[in-house]
Order: structure tokens, then C-alpha cells, then sequence
């Protein structure tokens, strides 16, 4: 790296920038929930709770350690991470979306650099990893091409890193919106993006030491792909015997998420065919 990095990366930073993007997007509106279903919901989980407490009769000391670590994870404005790590996949499960949507994460940014059918995401011009030729075809679940159709992407650089959630990158270095053509087709040039770990010196880290886990999450690159008329597929894409494909510390791996790029002819990167067919509205 030639960038002369002066600021760390810290849990609380990325907390707080993911607090806010959290914040400024549309589903994080009040929702007009009736009064029955926050009695049903909340009685539920309470009485979990308190089976928890009963039958593994909780002290004062492990439940003042527990309201401390709560207050400390608002502090650290990592309750996006903590929510979308541990919760997030079963919500995405129940949505049912389809079998090729997985979860969102915390660090998805609204309005990427839009970017022709054949591009190259935005990067430094020293960027680092092995690249990678992402291309495919969007089409209805009729395997009709949607022209147009609009594929979002972000990932982390090779350090693990997401623009915008930790300092010195560029503000939307790895992250674009590409514009298919009129065949649904998109060539996106990028670099494979290494295992994610998550933020190790905050309330989440604090945990996932307490407990013995480890905090990573395998290679991933985040997609949301839509189309007039057609429903939005939020989705995930993994790498065929990437470290923790098989132990992800957010759950989200499903088998036909994961991709097998192969070497290209000149042996300077590699390159993958993924294809999205989007169910209509
Ligand atoms: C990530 O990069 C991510 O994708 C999820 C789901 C949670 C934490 C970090
Ligand atoms: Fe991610």
C-alpha cells in the first residue's frame, strides 16, 4: 500500500458510520406495527429471556455484565453489526425472498458511481488482490433479458476493508452501479475481496472473545439487482474453498452461493459467469 495510513480502523468508527447509513435509508421508517403484534412479539422474547435466566440461574453479577455490555454496544453504534451478523439471516430466511437472495449486512451505501454493461469498479490505481471478471445475464424468471437492469455491487479491498466504514479509501472505492445493456448482460472487472473480519476491539469483538468464536466472515461480494417491474434481489456471493465458506460467523453461505471462478488465459486474474432471473413484482 502506498497510501500513508494515519488513522486506524476502529469498531467505533465503523459503528457510527453504519448507525448513520442505517438511519438515513427508507426501511429504517416507523412502521405502524398494531398493538397485538408488539404484545405477542415482545411477551415471546421476554419470556425466552427469562427461561434463560431460570434455567441457568443467571447471577447479579453475569446480569449487571450483561446491561453493561448492552449500554457499551449502543456506545460503539455497533448495533447494525451485532443485528446483521446474528439475527439478519434468519429474518432474510423467513422473507423467503428467493433462493439466490441473501442477507444485506451494514455496510450496503445508496447511490454508487453508475457504471456502463462492461466496467471496471472504482479503485485505487494500486490495488491490491488478484482480478476478478464478474459477468452475467439479468433476466425474468422467464429468461427474458432485462434491458437495463441495474447491478449494484460492494465489497471489501484485500485487507478486508469496506470504503466509507473505515479510513483512507477513496469514498466509493469498490462499490459501482452497472447499467446492463439491452441483453440484460454486465462485465464487471474487480478484485477478488479477501475474508471480512469484523470489528475486534469493540462490544462485538468483546464477545465473540468471551465466548471462544472467531469474528470472520469468508470472502464475499454484496449485490442488489433489480429491474422495473421486478422484484430486488439482495444477494451475497462466496468463493468455492475460501476460508470460513463452511463458518461464517453471520450464517448467510447457502451452497448456490457460492462461485468457482476459473483462471483466465493469460493467467492475469480470473472470471466467473453469474446470471440473476428476477421474479416480477
Ligand atoms: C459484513 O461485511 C457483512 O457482509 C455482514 C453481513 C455483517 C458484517 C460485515
Ligand atoms: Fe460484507
Amino acid at each position: 500500500m502506498t497510501d500513508i495510513i494515519t488513522e486506524q480502523a476502529t469498531a467505533a468508527a465503523s459503528g457510527a458510520a453504519a448507525t448513520e447509513q442505517f438511519r438515513s435509508k427508507q426501511r429504517a421508517e416507523r412502521i405502524d406495527a398494531d398493538t397485538k403484534r408488539v404484545d405477542t412479539l415482545v411477551t415471546e422474547l421476554l419470556t425466552a429471556a427469562h427461561d434463560i435466566l431460570c434455567r441457568h440461574k443467571v447471577t447479579y453479577a453475569e446480569y449487571d455484565a450483561l446491561k453493561s455490555w448492552l449500554i457499551q454496544v449502543g456506545e460503539d453504534g455497533e448495533w447494525p453489526l451485532f443485528l446483521d451478523v446474528w439475527l439478519e439471516h434468519v429474518v432474510e430466511e423467513v422473507a423467503g425472498q428467493s433462493r439466490e437472495g441473501s442477507i444485506e449486512g451494514p455496510y450496503y451505501v445508496p447511490g454508487a458511481p453508475r457504471l456502463p454493461a462492461e466496467a471496471t469498479l472504482p479503485m485505487r490505481e494500486d490495488e491490491v488482490g488478484t482480478p476478478l471478471l464478474f459477468q452475467g445475464q439479468v433476466t425474468g424468471v422467464d429468461g427474458v433479458p432485462l434491458s437495463g437492469a441495474t447491478v449494484e455491487m460492494w465489497h471489501a479491498d484485500d485487507d478486508g476493508y469496506y470504503s466509507q466504514f473505515a479510513p483512507g479509501l477513496p469514498e466509493w472505492n469498490l462499490r459501482g452501479t452497472v447499467i446492463a445493456d439491452e441483453q440484460g448482460n454486465f462485465k464487471i472487472h474487480t478484485i477478488q475481496p479477501a475474508p471480512y473480519q469484523i470489528p475486534t476491539d469493540g462490544s462485538c469483538g468483546r464477545l465473540i472473545t468471551a465466548a471462544g468464536w472467531h469474528a470472520w466472515r469468508p470472502a464475499h461480494l454484496h449485490l442488489k439487482v433489480s429491474a422495473p417491474g421486478h422484484q430486488l434481489i439482495t444477494t451475497q456471493l462466496y468463493f468455492e474453498g475460501g476460508e470460513y465458506v463452511t463458518d461464517d460467523i453471520a450464517s448467510a453461505v447457502k451452497p448456490e452461493l457460492v462461485l468457482d471462478p476459473t483462471p483466465v488465459a493469460d493467467d492475469s486474474g480470473r472470471e466467473v459467469t453469474y446470471n440473476f432471473a428476477l421474479d416480477t413484482a
